[in-house]
């Protein structure tokens, strides 16, 4: 090939990128694991970095987690000091409820695990240039690209649901061929060794490795026949070059082509199975893979997983009319500031948030977690496990309006797992009926409050409604789909997390309802007398966690026409809870007392979570309404990325499109990636467009794109409501797909900054309440008939 015709080559193959907002694009390999592309099916998964020498890709499965079962019944007697910390509380002697709160704390959780490494050493003549990264999201593929001397060298990686493996195609274009050495290894105990045509790398998780945070010795611990066991196998499955082993390693030379496939499996067989004694035969499983894929080509693999991966993908269009950028991904993100966005950015960081849900949630009973399927650490930030005081129910917040309901069921399963240790923690607890969780869970399903049996802080262990929040999505899950088997299926779930919380309820001095010991999750008080601590009664966000799990209760039982008295006691419950109150000051108040926060722009919101994402502070209560805003702008819209993420919903709730705006532009600044610092203040985005906490925490994403989707769709009350938070700069644009509940699929587009089209798809033939602006249209919607709304 002549030399002047590959760079042309090459632009006429990359043009297609600068159109789109459905490609991240990079001219380096990546450095960091911040810059390096995920892929993901669901289960298992990949870091490409897309090295030209070194070409490394970090491995995972979802599965793979250090411990073990938990032994619930770990503190059988821990509800004997319940008493004496209410006592404590209703003394008003916080201080000593703060220290004997913590005779209430139990294990810390396990940790994810990060599986291993694929290594390729490339033997290349030269020096590389025209260099290319692509991740295309329009069809979940990761590509490498450049030239060497006169040669053009690719790679293609995808991550396969229908087939279960990650495929990995190389190819050389020129008179140089493919010369490469393959090895594979892990940061956790393995070895690897070479069968046939393939690489395996075996090994097990350790039995425990404590959070990040702690200091302590042996934070890491294996044994031998304990633990998870997993494997990854790497087969060459075709090639045209000569293939050579060593103990090791596989060795390609001369190659035009090569094709290799990876399966990876673990051992995990459940919460509640030993892994080791009880687990799956994982050699079983990754051999099986690679059994059922061998009669299938590359190109079938990769026209199966797209079919696959697009029924999900394209089921949701968004578009705000901006002009082609023409620049790499990493240009413009490094381009962003807290006053000023790429506005072209906005749709693909919504797509890409999608992507990323469609890559890791497809595993029954094992839910995104802290960074959804992508670690590379033994230790990794917060043990990257179920933060469920805010972070995995923002993980799963866009599931449902962005039309992906299926993919919410590895949650929806896991809080089946999570009633069941949870029914004994409420017993051991506080010898309560029903279930609790507390603010960390794990593949475990542990569901105690954490602390390591007193060294816990009470500010983030000792907060008992992990259960009612997580909950609260099995009702929105019905409340998306009516799907009423799905209603009637979970319904003790959702009985066992308000029994719980009905239970846990006791009366202060004025006859009201309130919870206790409580928190507002990781804020700390001042008191009137200047103390300062975590532990009181009756938190606000505690009270607004349960009239939504209660009145959840209430519609789904009504719904089945079951449980008439267990309504009635909820119904008298609702009308004694402490009420909200509004200061002093005219906020909204976050504790029982009218005290401030040590730290007034703290990054949890939780006591606004009646706003977002709960329904019991809307344009029904104008006065609570009004005070959380106050509240609201008091916070700030900085924070980490997860809190970043939660004021864009929270402003779209409060109609202020604008702020909501502000909120994004602040989120979409950026982090650079060897800037990963664990510090609280200042999140953005990384240039693999990972939300940075900083670290990188993956909420932050998800969160992000569920407030995109409620500035443009909300549904929450009793009508339909286009275009609620649209802020001037979005002056055009469509969002096609996304679901309103009630099944309702909703089709928007805008013009000059006014709804120019509204259209409607029902699954059931329903009457609905169509809003936008102040007009309000009652408008009959037949099954399965779009039908258009004009205003
Ligand atoms: C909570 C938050 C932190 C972090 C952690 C995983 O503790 O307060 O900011 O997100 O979860």
């Amino acid at each position: 090939m002549k030399n002047y015709l590959l760079p042309i080559l090459l632009f006429i193959q990359y043009i297609s990128l600068f159109s789109q907002s459905d490609k991240l694009w990079y001219t380096a390999p990546a450095d960091f694991f911040e810059e390096a592309l995920p892929i993901g099916n669901g289960k298992i998964g990949a870091m490409v970095y897309g090295k030209i020498d070194t070409e490394r890709l970090s491995l995972n499965d979802i599965t793979l987690w250090s411990g073990e079962p938990v032994n619930p019944y770990h503190n059988p007697e821990a509800y004997k000091n319940l008493p004496a910390v209410r006592k404590a509380l209703f003394n008003e002697d916080y201080a000593a409820a703060d220290t004997l709160v913590r005779k209430l704390q139990g294990n810390f959780s396990s940790a994810y695990q990060p599986l291993g490494n694929l290594i390729f050493e490339f033997n290349h003549k030269g020096p590389a240039t025209d260099y290319k990264r692509i991740l295309d999201l329009s069809k979940s593929q990761a590509a490498v690209r450049y030239i060497v001397g006169n040669t053009i060298f690719s790679r293609i990686y995808i991550a396969s649901h229908p087939d279960q493996l990650i495929d990995i195609s190389l190819t050389s274009k020129g008179p140089d061929k493919l010369n490469f050495t393959i090895l594979m290894n892990s940061p956790l105990k393995y070895h690897s060794s070479i069968e046939k045509n393939q690489i395996i790398l075996q090994g097990n998780a350790p039995v425990r490795s404590a959070p990040n945070y702690l200091q302590v010795r042996n934070a890491v611990e294996f044994i031998d026949d304990r633990g998870t066991r997993f494997i990854g196998i790497l087969r060459i499955n075709k090639t045209d070059g000569t293939i050579k082993y060593t103990d090791t390693s596989i060795q390609v030379t001369n190659a035009r082509m090569a094709e290799l496939r990876l399966s990876m499996a673990t051992s995990f067989n459940g919460f509640d199975k030993d892994p080791f004694k009880n687990g799956k035969d994982e050699k079983k499983i990754a051999t099986t893979i690679l059994e059922n894929a061998a009669k299938y080509s590359f190109n079938d693999i990769i026209g199966r997983h797209e079919k696959d991966y697009t029924s999900l993908y394209n089921r949701v269009k968004f578009d705000l009319g901006v002009k082609a950028n023409e620049q790499d991904t990493y240009t413009r993100i490094r381009s962003c500031t807290p006053t000023n966005t790429d506005l072209g950015l906005i749709p693909l960081y919504f797509n890409y948030g999608r992507y990323l849900i469609i890559s890791s949630s497809r595993t029954p009973f094992v839910p995104m977690n802290l960074q959804g399927l992508w670690n590379e650490s033994i230790r990794p930030p917060w043990s990257s496990n179920y933060t469920i005081n805010i972070n995995t129910e923002m993980n799963y917040w866009p599931v449902e309006v962005c039309n992906l309901s299926e993919l919410h069921q590895p949650l929806l399963s896991f809080i089946s797992n999570l009633s069941k240790t949870g029914a004994i923690t409420a017993k051991t607890y506080y010898q309560a009926d029903g279930w609790v969780a507390h603010h960390n869970s794990d593949i475990w399903a542990m569901s105690n409050p954490v602390g390591d049996f007193g060294k816990g802080s009470p500010q983030w262990a000792n907060w008992p409604m992990g259960g009612a929040w997580l909950s609260t999505h099995l009702y929105e899950h019905y409340r998306y789909t009516l799907d009423q088997t799905f209603l009637k299926e979970v319904y003790p779930l959702l009985k066992g997390a308000a029994l719980f919380c009905l239970e846990y309820l006791v009366p202060d001095s004025k006859g009201y309802l309130v919870t206790a010991p409580s928190t507002s999750p990781e804020n700390v008080y001042i008191t009137d007398k200047g103390f300062k601590a975590s532990t009181l009664y009756g938190s606000t966000s505690d009270l607004a966690l349960i009239r939504e799990i209660f009145n959840d209760n209430i519609f789904a039982a009504n719904t089945l026409n079951i449980e008439a008295s267990f309504v009635d006691s909820l119904q008298k419950a609702l009308l004694k809870i402490y009420p909200y109150q509004v200061s002093k000051q005219g906020h909204l108040q976050e504790w029982y007392h009218d005290w401030d926060d040590v730290e007034i722009t703290h990054r949890h919101l939780s006591h606004l979570i009646g706003v977002f994402p709960g329904n019991s502070i809307n344009l029904n209560t104008p006065k609570e309404l009004e005070a959380a805003k106050k509240s609201l702008l008091r916070r700030t819209n900085n924070g980490t990325g997860w809190s970043i993420s939660w004021k864009i919903s929270m402003w779209a709730r409060l109609l202020d499109g604008e702020k909501s705006y502000d909120a994004i532009q602040k989120l979409l600044t950026y982090y650079p990636a060897d800037n990963n610092e664990t510090k609280y203040a200042g999140g953005g985005t990384f240039p693999n467009l990972f939300d940075a906490h900083p670290p990188f925490q993956i909420d932050g994403n998800f969160g992000g794109i569920a407030g995109i989707a409620e500035m443009l769709l909300q549904s929450h009350m009793d009508y339909i409501q286009v275009l609620p938070a649209l802020p001037k700069v979005w002056k055009n644009g469509t969002m096609n797909g996304l679901k309103a509940r009630d099944n309702i699929t909703v089709n928007i587009s805008w013009k000059n900054n006014k709804l120019k089209k509204a259209q409607f798809l029902s699954t059931t033939d329903l009457v609905k309440k169509i809003k936008y602006n102040d007009k309000t249209k009652e408008v009959r919607l037949p099954k399965n008939i779009w039908v258009s709304v004009k205003f």
